[in-house]
């Protein structure tokens, strides 16, 4: 009981060698930690010539929860440029974003669309 930590295993200093070997009873037991780093996706979003401006810094704000300076000009370098990134999620939540920025997009008539980059 006392040898057992309540700091879990990555959080202190002496696991970044792989744990403390005085607390393996002498034996050098050093095993290194995998710590899962689920691979992140950029959602970006193209430009077209008759999605109104308003419209996709609305859906800036609120499918990805930017401000309203921010999406302004996330929607102008998109405008300028072409395309623009709109947000940096996992997978899931990647996709589940783009689905609704066609649905909304869909629902008023504007042709907007976005995609997946892996980052
Ligand atoms: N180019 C559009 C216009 O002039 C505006 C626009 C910006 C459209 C960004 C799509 O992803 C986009 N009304």
């Amino acid at each position: 009981m006392a040898n057992e930590s309540l700091v879990p295993r990555g959080s202190g200093p002496s696991d970044a060698q792989g744990g403390d070997p005085r607390r393996e009873g002498g034996l050098a037991t050093q095993t290194r930690q995998r710590v899962a780093r689920p691979p992140r996706y950029k959602v970006l979003l193209y430009n077209d010539d008759y999605t109104p401006m308003g419209f996709v810094v609305s859906i800036l704000e609120r499918v990805f929860g930017k401000g309203p300076s921010e999406a302004t000009q996330i929607m102008l370098a998109i405008h300028n440029t072409g395309l623009g990134v709109a947000g940096v999620y996992v997978l899931d939540v990647a996709e589940t974003k783009i689905v609704q920025v066609h649905q909304a997009a869909e629902h008023r008539g504007f042709p907007l669309r976005a995609g997946l980059e892996k980052e």
